[in-house]
C-alpha cells in the first residue's frame, strides 16, 4: 500500500511540478551571433550593444555560455540602447523571465539596465526591475580582471496575447563600465491540458487510499477484519 501511495503522490505532484514549456524567447543566447528575433533602438552592429565573443574580449569572462553575449556600452560610447523581443501569451497567466546580468567595471564604476515586462498594448508596464552592481577591477588597472555574472529572474501576469521583455542600458558613466547580458529565457508555469488529466487521475487514486488510511487510524491501527474479531 505505501509503494502504491508513493507512486501515486509522486504523478500527483511530478503533474503539478512539470514545467515542460517551451522557451517564448528566440535566440536568447544570442548565438546566432546577430539580433535576430530581437528589436533594437540601434542598427547592428553598434557599439550601444555589440554581441561579442571571446575573440574580443580574451580571458575577461564576458562570455556568459556558448560563443556570445551582449555587451553594452562597449568601448565606452554612452548607454542608449534598448533590447526587446515580444512573445506569445495567454492573459492572466503567470511567467518568469529569467537571463544572466553580468558586469565588468572599474569597481568605482556600478554598470546598470533597466528590464521591465510590457503588456499587450505595448506600453503598460507590468514588472520591473533595476540591476546594478559595482565592478570589481581596480580603477584605471588593464583590463585583466574577470567579469561577474549573476542570474536573476523577474515574474509578472500577463495582460494580453502579446507581452515585450525589454532591457534598457542605464549605465552612467559608460567609460570602463560595461554591463553584460546572455540566457534570456521567459516559460510559464501553468500545467499543461495532459499534465491536468494526469493530476486529475492522480486524485482519483490518491484520495481512496487518504480515505482507507484514515478509517484505518480511526480503528486504533487495527484492520476492519481485526476489529470485527476483536
Ligand atoms: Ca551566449
Amino acid at each position: 500500500m505505501r509503494y502504491f501511495l508513493a507512486l501515486s503522490l509522486s504523478l500527483l505532484f511530478g503533474a503539478f511540478a512539470d514545467k515542460a514549456q517551451a522557451d517564448l524567447i528566440v535566440n536568447g543566447d544570442f548565438e546566432t551571433g546577430n539580433y535576430t528575433s530581437w528589436s533594437t533602438n540601434f542598427i547592428p552592429p553598434n557599439s550601444a550593444a555589440l554581441i561579442i565573443s571571446e575573440s574580443d574580449f580574451p580571458n575577461q569572462g564576458r562570455i556568459r555560455t556558448g560563443i556570445h553575449s551582449v555587451d553594452f556600452s562597449v568601448y565606452d560610447v554612452p548607454a542608449t540602447a534598448i533590447l526587446s523581443q515580444t512573445f506569445a501569451t495567454q492573459p492572466g497567466a503567470r511567467y518568469t523571465a529569467t537571463f544572466d546580468f553580468g558586469t565588468y567595471a572599474w569597481r568605482d564604476r556600478s554598470p546598470s539596465l533597466v528590464i521591465q515586462v510590457l503588456g499587450g498594448d505595448g506600453m503598460s508596464v507590468l514588472a520591473s526591475e533595476t540591476l546594478s552592481r559595482p565592478g570589481i577591477n581596480p580603477v584605471n588597472s588593464p583590463p585583466v580582471t574577470l567579469a561577474e555574472w549573476s542570474s536573476e529572474s523577474l515574474t509578472f501576469i500577463a495582460d494580453g496575447t502579446s507581452s515585450t521583455l525589454r532591457f534598457r542600458d542605464t549605465t552612467s558613466p559608460s567609460f570602463a563600465s560595461d554591463a553584460l547580458l546572455d540566457n534570456v529565457s521567459v516559460s510559464n508555469a501553468v500545467p499543461e491540458p495532459a499534465s491536468i488529466l494526469i493530476a486529475g487521475l492522480g486524485i482519483l487514486v490518491v484520495a481512496p487510499a487518504l480515505r482507507r488510511r484514515s478509517r484505518w487510524a480511526c480503528n486504533g491501527g487495527k484492520s476492519q477484519a481485526s476489529t470485527v474479531l476483536a
